[in-house]
Order: structure tokens, then C-alpha cells, then sequence
């Protein structure tokens, strides 16, 4: 590089938002040309991680189909518009709607960046909240739903979710995750492969349930395959071990919990013979994993999308807190621990412990929890008529035709909607529904403090980032779009409205109420101030003890026993006997390249070998007459796909895997690199109708399907 052009370079530390790992990031740039992202070696949460999706935010920036100003549908195509006269378009359209029909007819959906961007934390809830509807959706209801329940019902906040404390722990036994691609999920583990070689090297073992051979089962010390929604049963089976084998020692939680007895003499009366043949474990592997469980001087026991996702997603969830807390294991170290995060939001004046049940959705009747009904129903909610039919959409960065179970339907009830608006910068499968699409600034164009993911670290720091780039003149933030729009249905409903202070303004508020901060009288004095003058990020250090003053029930102690469990595990103990395993199931994947259904429209990580093939063992294809890499028609009951299909031994026998968030041939989007790798959608094999019956979260896993040539 030229002397003077060096000159130029100004170096950027900031933390990357695309997944939950939220590794340090140096990034080069000179003027608006990003010359290269790196890791930022002296994250003290990272330590000098990054994955290529991080080099893709220079795609992001410069991607010419990414949109930079509103545009609506008109008979001739998509126009441009004036933001002011788009905002006034969607509030009017919006209010009128519910001027006839009443709020609950304007639904909305909030995805999964909406969690990533703080700015969609901090403003976004106010500005949903001027159209008083019941029909709030989130892919809440096809991910996290059964954590945040359980972590409500057992220590009184949704955001209590103990975190698996990687750094210290002897034993980690992980179900149905595989952080060596999604770099973890409600378990913030940037750098895992380097935690998990230190964890080895201290002498530890690292233990594998997944129906799929894995990248992290790859590198485990022992990988179990288990039959897709069987965890339960393999789970029980480790309880009742412990319990008949006097092999819990609860120790200091003895004392705080309510419960445990009642819950494990249920589990007890399992017929562990019956629990082996159901997840295809054997007995004598079950009697193993829970003695080295309960012997380990430290064990954690984690589970997600795999556990999260599947028709007894809740009752897996339950039965892991169990086994952390009969253990002793939970709130010690290298056990499950809970976090301590510079903003706080489970001791906060505004924090919102959760709720559930307050009321039920129209057509189905599935319950609210934390003021969202589970989008499962979204598409019924739309397409059946009636008092309080859902007639309009507000849309949130998601792309829920992409990501949510039936999402043929889900397109086809979207096209039937009188108005739907989508905040989102690009135009895709969900998108091309809209009448407006509002674009909002890209991460590099907005500062971020990340609010959610330092609450479920594995290590207590925190970190702000400034804006690389200024906001071009004639763009907005997302939580700016909020305002706007929030203002005008406020006035145009009558609803008060009370002045907001900004993001940065929000967080720094909650830095100095929170632990750390001044008003505490902590010495570190936290501020938005001090963490600006600390561009790699403040460490807090590891995780600490904290129970039961954390506990968020007023009377501090842990629910082990939640009515709704119980009866839970008595419907899967009932079913134990009569279940049948499908011929063939269809579970997920995720790859370090791709980031759900987006981030596909950047070469870089979508070039070389084809990664979402339809995965089958070699002897499932010899016994369906089918040759590896043929073109195969995948069917359920809501739908099919043609796909190639790939023999693959790391599949258990039954069991086949497509990656979601493909899926990209629908016409009218304009996501060419996107276009050009299209792949399937497997949400348009997973079933609106097949859910865990406890909270109504998708059961995403273990779909029965039938494989043909196609
Ligand atoms: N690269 C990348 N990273 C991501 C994402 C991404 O799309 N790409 N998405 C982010 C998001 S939003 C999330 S929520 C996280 C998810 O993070 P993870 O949960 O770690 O990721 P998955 O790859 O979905 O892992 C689920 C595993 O469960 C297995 N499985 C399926 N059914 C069952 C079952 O019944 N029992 C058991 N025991 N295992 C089963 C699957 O084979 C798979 O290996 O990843 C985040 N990180
Ligand atoms: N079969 C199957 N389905 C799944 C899963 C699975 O494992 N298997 N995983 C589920 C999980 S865990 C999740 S989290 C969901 C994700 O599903 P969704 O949350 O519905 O969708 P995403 O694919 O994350 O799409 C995000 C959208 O937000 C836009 N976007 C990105 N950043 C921003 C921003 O800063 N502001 C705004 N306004 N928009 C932005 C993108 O352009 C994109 O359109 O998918 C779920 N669906
Ligand atoms: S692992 Fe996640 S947070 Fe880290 S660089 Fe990759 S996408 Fe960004
Ligand atoms: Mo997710």
C-alpha cells in the first residue's frame, strides 16, 4: 500500500453481532473501503476468535442488493419513497386497519437479529406496544421458547438460564449442540475449540448425544448416537441412576430448592429397561454416563437447538436442570452457573421476569408466554376468518417463510394479508410480501452494546461498540424507524407517549445501575463513558456462586418441580410404551458458513462445495434403491422437496439432515448471490401441527418423512 494511502488507514475494534459468540473484531479501513477483518486479539471474552462470517460483514456493507432507502409495492414494481412519506404511509395504513377491525387484526413477527441489534431491544418493544394486539410473534417459538419457560418457572426470570461454565468444568455433557459449527448458543463460547482443547488438557471429557455425527462430536472424547426425540428418555434414565445409586449430593442447594423429591420419585418410577429401547442407548451406557456425571468434581450437563426444538423440548430442559441440580452441579463453579453482566436485566427496574398462559391464541388456543403467542399459528391466525382474524403484518428481521414450521403456508397466508410491512434491508422470501419495506442502517453503520449475549457468556465482560461508518445522511437505525412510526400511531390512536432516551443513553443508564456501575458504588464505576475508553472490551471475570440471592421468585428458592413438568413427563412416561419410531426422521443442521436464512448473498461464504445436500446413511440409501448424489423427493405430511441426496456415515440409520435457511428460488426477491445457491427449505417439510405440547414451540427435529427418487 502507498505511503499515503497508509496514512489513511484507521484501525476498528468493535464486536461482531452475527451470532451469539460475539468475538472482537479489528477491522482495517480506509476511507469507506474496508481492507481486512481480523480477530481482535485482545478481546478478554474471544481470545483472538473469528469465524469467516465475520470477514462477510465487509459483503453486507457493500452489497449493492441490500436496500438503503424505503421502497413499496406498486402496479408497476418496487418503488422508492421519501422516509417521511413512507412513514406516514405504514401508520396510516396500520391505524385504519385497526380503526375497523381492532388491534389484535395488525399482528407482528420480531426475528432473530432483532436480539443482536440493541437498538431493537431498547425501542422496539415501545414502538409494537402503540398497537395493543395479542398476535405478537418471534422465532422465540422456533428456538430458545422451552429455556426461557423453564428458567420463569425454576428461578423466577426468563433470562435465569445457567450457563455451562466451559472454563473450569471436568465433565461437559452436551445434547443435541454442536458449537464447533453454531460457535454456541445460550452459552456464548467464542473460541470453544480452544476451551474445549483446555478442557481435555486439564484432564476433562467432553461428551456428545446427537443423532448426527457432529463437527463436535467429531472432537469429543465420547459421541452417543441417539434417536431424535429421545432425550427424555435418556435423560430420565440418568436421573433415576443417580437417584437409585444415592449418587446426588445437592449439597447447598438442599436447602434452597422445592421440590426435588417429588420430581425424582416420578422419574424413579420409569422402567429404565423401557428408557434404554426408546432413545436406543444401552442400559448399561446409561448406567456409565451418569456415574462419570455424578463422580466428575465438576459437570455441567447442556443442551439446545437439537434438545430445544423437538416435541419434548421443555421436558428435555427440565430434566438437564435436574441433573445440574441433584449433582450439586448448578451454581458452582465448572458447573451451570448464572451470569453477572455489566447491564443487568434480570435485577433492572424495567426487567420483565416472563409470564405465561394469559391468554391462549384464537384458532388454536396455544399459550402466550412473555406477551408472544408460538408463530406456529401465525399462518392460521391469517388464513381463518372471524372477530380478531389477523388482516396485517409488521415484520422485523426475520424471514419467517424461511425459518418457521410449514412456511408454505406461511407464504401463502402472507399474500392474503390487506397490509404488511417489513423493516428489513433486503428483499426476500418474507419480504416480497410487504407493501413497504423499511431499510435500516447495517450493523458497521450503528454503534452496539450486546445486551443479551454478555447475560449468557461464559465469562462476565463487557463491551461497546462504536459506529465504523457515519449513517449516511438519508438512512435510519432501526430503533429510529420505531420512533418515527411509533410517534405517528401514538397520535393517530390517542395512545400516550412519553419521551425515550436513546440507545446509548439507555445503556448507559444500565452500566451505571448495574453491578459494576457507580451507582452501586462498584470501583469500576461502569459507564458508557468507561467502556468507551476501553474499545477491546472491560473484563468482569469468570463466573461466580450467586444463589439464592440471584433467584428472581420472592422467595428465593428453585422450583424443581413445576406442576405443568410433571404432568408432562406423565403424558411421555404414558407414550413410552406404544412409540413408534418413524421409518425415517428429519432433523437440522448448521454450518460455520452460513448464518440461518441470510448472510447468503455474499460469495465468499457461499462458493465451494455444495453444503445443504439432503445427508443419509449409506445403508437407508441402499434399502430405498437410491445412489449417492441422486436427486431425491423429500416428503411430510405438509409438503415436499427435491434435493441431492449425500450418503454420509455420520448419519444414524433413519435419520436424515437438511440445513435450514435455504431455500431461495422463490421469485420476486432480489438476493442474486442468494438465488444462485438456492437449496430447499426443510420448513417446507416441518409440520405447523407437530409442536412440544407444553409452551408450543416448533418441533422442528425428528420429522417423519418418506424419501423417493425423484
Ligand atoms: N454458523 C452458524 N452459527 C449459528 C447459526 C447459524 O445459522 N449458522 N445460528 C445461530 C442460532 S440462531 C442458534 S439458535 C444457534 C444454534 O446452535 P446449536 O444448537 O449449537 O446448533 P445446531 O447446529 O442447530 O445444533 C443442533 C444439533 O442437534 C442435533 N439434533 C437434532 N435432533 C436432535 C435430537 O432429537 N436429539 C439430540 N440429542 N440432538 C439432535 C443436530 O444433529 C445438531 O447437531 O446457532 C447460532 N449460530
Ligand atoms: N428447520 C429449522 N428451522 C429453523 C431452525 C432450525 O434449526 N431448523 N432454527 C431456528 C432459529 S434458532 C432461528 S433463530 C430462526 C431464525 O429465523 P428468523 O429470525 O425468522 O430469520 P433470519 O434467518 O435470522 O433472518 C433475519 C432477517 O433479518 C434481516 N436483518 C439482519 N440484520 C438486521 C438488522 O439489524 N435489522 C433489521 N431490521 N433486519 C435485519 C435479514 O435481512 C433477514 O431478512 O430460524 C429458525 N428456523
Ligand atoms: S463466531 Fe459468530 S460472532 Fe464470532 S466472528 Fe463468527 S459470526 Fe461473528
Ligand atoms: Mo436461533
Amino acid at each position: 500500500m502507498p505511503a499515503d494511502a497508509a496514512s489513511d488507514v484507521r484501525i476498528h475494534h468493535r464486536a461482531c453481532n452475527l451470532c451469539e459468540a460475539i468475538c472482537g473484531l479489528e477491522i482495517r479501513v480506509a476511507g469507506d473501503e474496508i481492507l481486512s477483518i481480523r480477530p481482535d486479539d485482545a478481546d478478554p471474552l474471544s481470545l483472538g476468535h473469528i469465524c469467516p462470517k465475520a470477514v462477510a460483514l465487509k459483503d453486507l456493507y457493500e452489497d449493492g442488493d441490500r436496500l438503503r432507502r424505503p421502497i413499496r409495492r406498486t402496479e408497476s414494481g418496487w418503488q422508492e419513497m421519501a422516509w417521511e412519506e413512507a412513514f406516514d404511509l405504514v401508520a396510516d395504513r396500520l391505524c385504519s386497519i385497526v380503526e375497523q377491525h381492532g388491534g389484535d387484526a395488525v399482528a407482528n413477527y420480531l426475528g432473530n437479529p432483532t436480539v443482536h441489534n440493541y437498538g431493537g431491544l431498547t425501542h422496539g418493544p415501545r414502538f409494537l406496544g402503540t398497537i395493543k394486539t395479542k398476535n405478537r410473534f418471534s422465532a422465540t417459538s422456533v428456538d430458545q421458547l422451552p429455556h426461557q419457560l423453564l428458567a420463569y418457572w425454576m428461578y423466577g426470570h426468563q433470562l435465569l438460564v445457567p450457563i455451562a461454565d466451559i472454563d473450569r468444568t471436568d465433565y461437559l455433557l452436551i445434547l443435541g449442540a454442536n458449537p464447533m459449527a453454531s460457535n454456541g448458543s445460550l452459552m456464548t463460547v467464542p473460541a470453544f475449540p480452544k476451551r474445549l482443547k483446555a478442557l481435555q488438557a486439564r484432564g476433562g471429557r467432553m461428551v456428545v448425544l446427537d443423532p448426527r455425527r457432529s463437527e463436535t462430536a467429531e472432537v469429543a472424547d465420547e459421541h452417543l448416537f441417539i434417536r431424535p426425540g429421545t432425550d427424555a428418555a435418556f435423560l430420565a434414565g440418568l436421573l433415576k441412576i443417580i437417584d437409585n445409586e444415592n449418587l446426588g449430593h445437592p449439597g447447598k442447594l438442599a436447602a434452597m430448592e422445592d421440590g426435588l423429591e417429588v420430581a425424582l420419585a416420578d422419574i424413579g418410577a420409569l422402567d429404565l429397561d423401557k428408557l434404554a429401547a426408546h432413545c436406543g442407548i444401552k442400559v448399561e451406557t446409561i448406567q456409565r454416563i451418569a456415574r462419570e456425571f455424578a463422580a466428575a468434581p465438576r459437570a455441567a450437563a447442556y443442551g439446545r437447538m437439537g434438545v430445544s426444538t423437538q416435541q419434548h423440548g421443555t421436558l428435555c430442559q427440565w430434566l438437564i436442570q435436574l441433573l445440574n441440580i441433584v449433582t450439586g452441579n448448578l451454581d458452582r463453579e465448572g458447573g451451570a452457573m448464572f451470569t453477572r453482566p455489566a447491564v443487568d436485566l434480570v435485577d433492572n427496574p424495567t426487567s420483565r421476569p416472563g409470564s405465561f398462559g394469559r391468554w391462549k391464541s384464537r384458532v388454536r388456543g396455544l399459550p402466550e408466554f412473555g406477551g408472544e403467542l408460538p408463530v406456529a399459528a401465525l399462518a392460521e391466525e391469517i388464513l381463518t376468518a372471524g372477530e380478531g382474524q389477523v388482516r396485517a403484518l409488521i415484520t422485523v428481521a426475520g424471514n419467517p417463510v424461511l425459518s418457521t414450521p410449514n412456511g408454505t403456508q406461511l407464504d401463502r397466508a402472507l399474500d392474503s394479508l390487506a397490509f404488511m410491512v417489513a423493516v428489513d434491508f433486503y428483499l426476500n422470501e418474507t419480504t416480497r410480501h410487504a407493501d413497504v419495506i423499511l431499510p435500516p442502517t447495517c450493523t458497521l453503520e450503528h454503534d452496539h452494546y450486546d445486551l443479551i449475549f454478555h447475560t449468557f457468556a461464559v465469562r462476565n465482560t463487557a463491551r461497546y461498540s462504536e459506529a465504523l461508518f457515519e449513517r449516511p445522511a438519508d438512512a435510519r437505525h432501526d430503533w429510529e424507524i420505531f420512533e418515527a412510526l411509533g410517534d405517528r400511531i401514538a397520535k393517530r390512536l390517542g395512545a400516550k407517549r412519553a419521551p425515550h432516551p436513546r440507545p446509548d443513553q439507555v445503556i448507559d443508564m444500565g452500566l451505571r445501575i448495574g453491578p459494576y456501575g457507580g451507582m452501586k458504588k462498584h470501583p469500576l464505576n461502569l459507564s458508557l463513558a468507561a467502556l468507551k475508553a476501553a474499545p477491546h472490551g472491560v473484563d468482569l471475570g469468570a463466573l461466580e456462586p450467586c444463589l439464592p440471592e440471584r433467584l428472581a421468585n420472592p422467595g428465593k428458592f428453585i422450583l424443581c418441580a413445576p406442576p405443568e413438568m410433571i404432568a408432562a413427563l406423565a403424558v411421555f412416561a404414558s407414550e413410552l410404551d406404544d412409540a413408534q419410531p418413524a421409518a425415517l426422521s428429519l432433523i437440522g443442521r448448521r454450518h460455520v458458513r452460513s448464518n440461518n436464512s441470510w448472510m447468503h448473498n455474499s460469495q465468499r461464504l457461499v462458493k465451494g462445495p455444495v453444503r445443504n445436500h439432503l445427508l443419509m446413511h449409506p445403508d437407508d440409501l441402499a434399502a430405498h434403491g437410491l445412489a449417492d448424489g441422486a436427486m431425491v423427493r423429500v416428503a411430510s405430511r405438509v409438503g415436499a422437496v427435491d434435493v441431492i441426496v449425500e450418503a454420509s456415515d455420520s448419519m444414524l440409520p433413519g435419520v436424515v439432515s437438511l440445513p435450514h435457511g435455504w431455500g431461495h428460488d422463490r421469485s420476486g426477491t432480489r438476493i442474486g448471490i442468494a438465488e444462485a445457491h438456492a437449496g430447499v427449505s426443510p420448513n417446507d417439510l416441518t409440520d405447523e401441527l407437530r409442536l412440544d405440547a407444553v409452551c408450543g414451540n416448533a418441533a422442528l427435529n425428528g420429522v417423519p418423512v418418506t424419501v423417493v427418487a425423484a
